[in-house]
């Protein structure tokens, strides 16, 4: 379905006031080089030396830590953004280059250290994960066109993480998204040090990962989505291509099989997973809570064994998604039945389930519970959290990108909303639920539900600016949790999101630099 948008232009004295819902007073300032402040996520610590510059010359040489391949493809990432480059081996800094040094001192994991002299650049971490977000920053700190020459400003950055787990959630089950449109995604999401992708794959509207032995599935509950019949779906090998192009960005994805409820696509595929053995029609609207899986049907029980072991199979990273949210045509008892066994087979496959918080009261110790709105099973969340659960969170009224920007916002959902860049901003992990501190947070994610998306500028028209805001949130020590600041390193994505022709909302409130 095209979308047609209608803009208004305003020329106004010292920049542009432009009208497109969500951008109604929007400002922009004049173009100026990248600084230290400018970093989003912002650093644990960035100086900026005054009065130097590196010039990243044309056809650079990157030196990469010698006898490293990680080290060796975060150098060819970087050679690619840089429009080609020399690339060697060593173990020193390089006058006239950069050099990507793998260095146990500064850390384990994700931190980096980067460190720009009129010579070079240097960008040290102990992992390959923590070269490649030190040159996501060193991206933000060239303009938005990479391709060298490009001038960098002077200067030393030392950085880590506050938490583990920094998510982006893409529904395909309302919308269908090709592997292209998720690739996409995965750049973009990439450069603001986003680590999980959760895939969500299925829903009352589609299912959209083929399974061995169920071909329905994919042929009649791949074949619909919200609003009509143009669905589709991931073959084996769709799905293992996104995994492998997402790990090559250091992304890990997170597959969701949503159950027991959000499953008519499954029950309209297959009769046997019903309790009364009939089909249900497909369904290509939007409300929710009304399909269930049957608790006593073996067929159920095949389905969770069969699906949650080949994505278990398919996917390298440590989690499945089991959903489990509202399911309210269950009793307890056969909700329970059904999160027990499919928690049960995540444990046998060797990985730990995620689930939404509706699962807290009958989750393993393991599981990790994923909150989004205070309801009845808050009080189960908190016990569980208190004993040692961790918690993802993605408060519905800040992290859910699905929602309005402002009223007049052309597509969204308005339930948790409207959320301004402001509001997506404005809170914190570890104080947000009283009980469930900073040890209990494994992370944060922004969900993007696609009942209202239909189109990759849909998804990039809701996700940024907010997706980086809740970037931020997951990466910036607390410290440097300042709206002042932001708004000001968030407008200067902008033209960046200009030169890879992203549909960002220029939403009020920030000064967007032009491009
Ligand atoms: C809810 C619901 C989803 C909707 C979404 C829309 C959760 C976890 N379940 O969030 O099915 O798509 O809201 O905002």
């Amino acid at each position: 379905m095209l979308v047609t948008v209608v803009v208004l232009t305003v020329v106004a004295l010292g920049g542009c006031v432009s009208r497109r819902g969500g951008e109604d007073q929007h400002e922009t300032v004049p173009a100026r080089p990248a600084t230290f402040a400018d970093v989003v996520p912002a650093p644990v610590q960035a100086t900026q030396t005054p009065g130097v510059t590196f010039t990243i010359p044309a056809d650079p040489t990157i030196i990469t830590m010698a006898g490293s391949t990680e080290a060796a493809h975060v150098g060819a990432y970087l050679a690619d953004l840089l429009g080609g480059a020399t690339t060697r081996e060593g173990t020193d800094p390089v006058s006239g280059g950069v050099a990507l040094l793998l260095d146990p001192t500064v850390g384990t994991g994700e931190e980096y250290q980067l460190e720009v002299n009129a010579g070079g650049v240097t960008i040290r971490a102990g992992t390959g994960v923590g070269l490649f977000w030190g040159v996501q920053t060193l991206r933000q700190l060239m303009p938005a066109q990479t391709r060298a020459p490009v001038p960098v400003p002077g200067g030393r950055i030392v950085d880590a993480p506050r938490f583990a787990y920094r998510g982006v959630m893409l529904d395909v089950a309302r919308h269908f998204f090709d592997v292209a449109a998720v690739e996409r995604l995965i750049d973009l999401v990439a450069m603001y040090k986003v680590n999980y992708l959760h895939l969500h794959l299925t829903d009352d509207q589609g299912w959209r990962i083929a399974v061995d032995g169920w071909p329905r599935l994919t042929e009649v509950g791949a074949a619909t989505e919200v609003g009509g019949f143009t669905g589709g779906y991931y073959t084996e090998d769709d799905y293992r291509q996104i995994v492998e192009y997402a790990a090559d960005r250091y992304l890990t994805v997170v597959p969701e099989i949503d159950l027991p409820g959000h499953t008519n696509a499954a029950l309209a595929s297959y009769a046997e997973l019903t309790c009364d053995g009939v089909a249900p029609a497909p369904y290509t609207e939007i409300g929710v809570g009304f399909s269930a899986l049957c608790p006593t049907s073996d067929a159920v029980g095949r389905l969770i064994d069969d699906t949650l072991g080949e994505l278990a199979e398919l996917t390298p990273g440590p989690y499945l998604h089991i959903g489990g949210d509202e399911a309210p045509t269950l009793n307890a008892d056969d909700y329970a039945t059904i999160v027990d066994r499919a928690q049960e087979i995540v444990a046998r496959d060797g990985k730990t389930t995620v689930a939404w918080q509706a699962v807290a009261a009958d989750a393993a110790p393991s599981t990790v519970l994923q909150y989004y709105i205070d309801d009845q099973d808050v009080p189960a969340l908190l016990g569980a959290a208190t004993a040692g659960t961790k918690v993802i969170m993605s408060p519905a009224n800040h992290a859910y990108l699905d929602q309005k920007y402002d009223p007049q916002t052309r597509i969204g959902l308005t339930w948790a909303g409207p959320t301004s860049v402001e509001e997506a901003y404005g809170w914190d992990p570890a104080t947000y639920l009283p009980g469930v501190g900073e040890e209990a947070v494994l992370g944060v994610e922004a969900p993007l539900w696609t009942e209202t998306v239909t189109t990759v500028d849909d998804i990039e028209y809701l996700m940024f600016p907010r997706l980086s805001a809740i970037a931020e949130i997951g990466w910036s020590p607390a410290s440097t949790h300042n709206w002042t600041a932001f708004r000001q390193r968030l407008g200067a994505q902008a033209p960046r999101w200009t030169a890879l022709g992203v549909d960002f909302a220029r939403a009020d409130g920030v000064p967007w630099v032009a491009a």
